[in-house]
């Protein structure tokens, strides 16, 4: 039986998942990216400090990512190193944002995968947004439509969490986190600039002076963050861990896991970062070698050679492609599949030991769950990183505001050569980012992104091997056929970004 998926809803963008199933088992899944942008051909011969500014509309959800990675690759590519103030800012408007995205996909893309919408209908308080939405759900189930606004139902058939004070308790945080992205967004925007698209974010740092009334506004906001994190975030995720404990068993991608590293430390450290780079192949940590990413076409509506290194990449689209069913390229290291996002960032370092506070999350939450590090590769394991990032996250950023120099410059004059080519790799909330720029003539003459979802949701490689969602759907067993809450649920676990992922 062939079973589309989509269109999937809870996700960023135009994502199909087309499964044949057999006897209630996954049997076969394609990944289709249902788009074409191409940001690499608009780049072509414009200035380079276009760049940090034009591929943060790649995305409405991670532009700051894309702008850090177009920074960084920009600051290889002139030989320069930003000052301390410089990174330190890019620090706080990248972790701030991953902050306000770990919460916006728990909250509103996946939280109802699990929680009980229809329990509201049951609640007898009188706060005024859980009474709107009881409103609003009773009248959705009265007429069995989705209402603009109230994106609660229809919804799929399956099992949900049945304790009624956990379902109303979770709905209640779904509400108030909105207001906590703001406050999390409102951080970055000091520094930053108004989101969605920072114009304080440069190669060579920022364009905000810090000042002692900057970073007392950072820290109050973060501050309320950082609780809501401890406070609601972390219970409501062992609450759904707890009612749906198959879900550590269920959606493991079948290759490795790859980290490019995240928000760096003073340069007199090296390369060090927060979150480690590293690549996880059968249990051991490597480093990664950006030489070895390659995309592969063969099923993608390309006709550009396929198997190119970064450095080479082409983008000819050919929509009506024999055999090609995306418009996703697939990447592989070194002709792998790897998985990349929250459980990479994790087993990475985990794996190294190298963090003493993600050693410690990942002992403690996985003794709570009964699990073993393993389990980090599945449905819940991808949430429960998510979670660990944002605990980690939120006490570094904290931390980074006592380094910084106020009244120091935060920011370095800029001379673009005529020529240079340079990589900028950083960890978006979906995974590991890359940026290439190479110069001529002081102008762009290419520009390459290798982006977290074209690996998540990349589709078959020139060999025949899924990608990475592609390899957690196939297996899966799911009660009903035509609907795959199950699968769905493996879906969202992976935070698909398709305007990223087609870029
Ligand atoms: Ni459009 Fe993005 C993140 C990047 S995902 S959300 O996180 O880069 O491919």
């Amino acid at each position: 039986m062939k079973i589309e998926l989509g269109p999937l809803s809870r996700i960023e963008g135009h994502l199909n998942v087309k499964t044949t199933v057999t006897d209630n088992v996954v049997v076969d899944a394609q990944c289709v990216g249902e788009m074409f942008r191409g940001f690499e051909v608009i780049l072509r011969g414009r200035d380079p400090l276009d760049a940090q500014q034009i591929t943060q509309r790649i995305c409405g959800v991670c532009p700051y990512a894309h702008a850090i990675a177009s920074s960084y690759a920009q600051e290889n590519a002139y030989g320069i190193t930003p000052p301390a103030n410089g990174r330190i800012l890019h620090n706080l408007i990248q972790g701030a944002n991953h902050l306000y995205d770990y919460l916006l996909h728990f909250y509103q893309l996946s939280a109802l995968d699990f929680v009980d919408i229809t329990a509201i209908a049951n609640y007898k308080g009188s706060d005024a947004e859980l009474v709107q939405v009881k409103d609003w759900v009773k009248a959705e189930l009265a007429s069995k439509k989705a209402f603009p606004g109230a994106p609660f139902l229809p919804r799929l058939e399956g099992q949900y969490i049945k304790d009624d004070d956990l379902n109303i308790g979770a709905l209640k945080h779904y509400i108030e986190a909105m207001e906590i992205q703001k406050k999390a967004i409102r951080a970055s925007a000091i520094f930053g600039g108004k989101f969605p698209h920072a114009t304080g974010i440069f190669p060579g740092g920022c364009s905000q002076k810090p000042t002692i009334d900057h970073i007392s506004a950072y820290q109050a906001l973060i501050e309320e963050v950082r609780d809501f994190i401890h406070q609601k975030y972390i219970p409501d995720l062992l609450a759904v861990a707890q009612a749906f404990p198959e879900y550590w068993h269920i959606g493991q991608s079948r290759g490795g896991f790859m980290s490019f590293g995240l928000l760096p430390f003073a340069p007199a450290s090296g390369s060090r970062r927060l979150f480690a780079s590293g690549l996880l192949l059968d249990g051991k940590v490597q480093p990664v070698d950006f030489g070895l990413i390659t995309e592969d076409v063969r099923y993608a509506r390309y006709s550009s050679a396929s198997g190119l290194n970064v450095k080479e990449g082409e983008l000819i689209p050919d929509p009506e492609k024999n055999g090609a069913y995306t418009w996703i390229k697939a990447p592989r290291y070194n002709g792998q599949m790897v998985e990349v996002g929250p459980a990479a960032r994790i087993l990475v370092d985990y794996r190294q030991g190298n963090n003493q506070q993600v050693t410690t999350l990942v002992n403690h939450f996985a003794g709570l769950a009964g699990i073993s590090a393993n389990e980090l590769n599945s449905v819940l394991g991808r949430h429960l990183c998510r979670a660990i990032c944002a605990v980690v996250i939120a006490d570094f950023l904290l931390e980074e505001t006592e380094r910084i120099n106020p009244g120091a410059p935060a920011s370095l004059e800029l001379e673009i050569p005529a020529t240079g080519e340079g990589f900028g790799a950083t960890e978006a909330s979906r995974g590991a980012l890359l940026h290439y720029i190479r110069l001529q003539n002081h102008k762009i003459e290419k520009y390459e992104c290798v982006v977290p979802t074209t690996w998540n949701c990349s589709p078959r490689d020139d060999q025949g091997n899924p990608g990475a969602m592609e390899s957690a759907l196939i297996g899966t067993k799911v009660a009903n056929q035509a609907v795959q809450i199950e699968s769905v649920r493996i879906v969202h676990s992976f935070d698909p970004c398709l305007a990223c992922a087609v870029h």
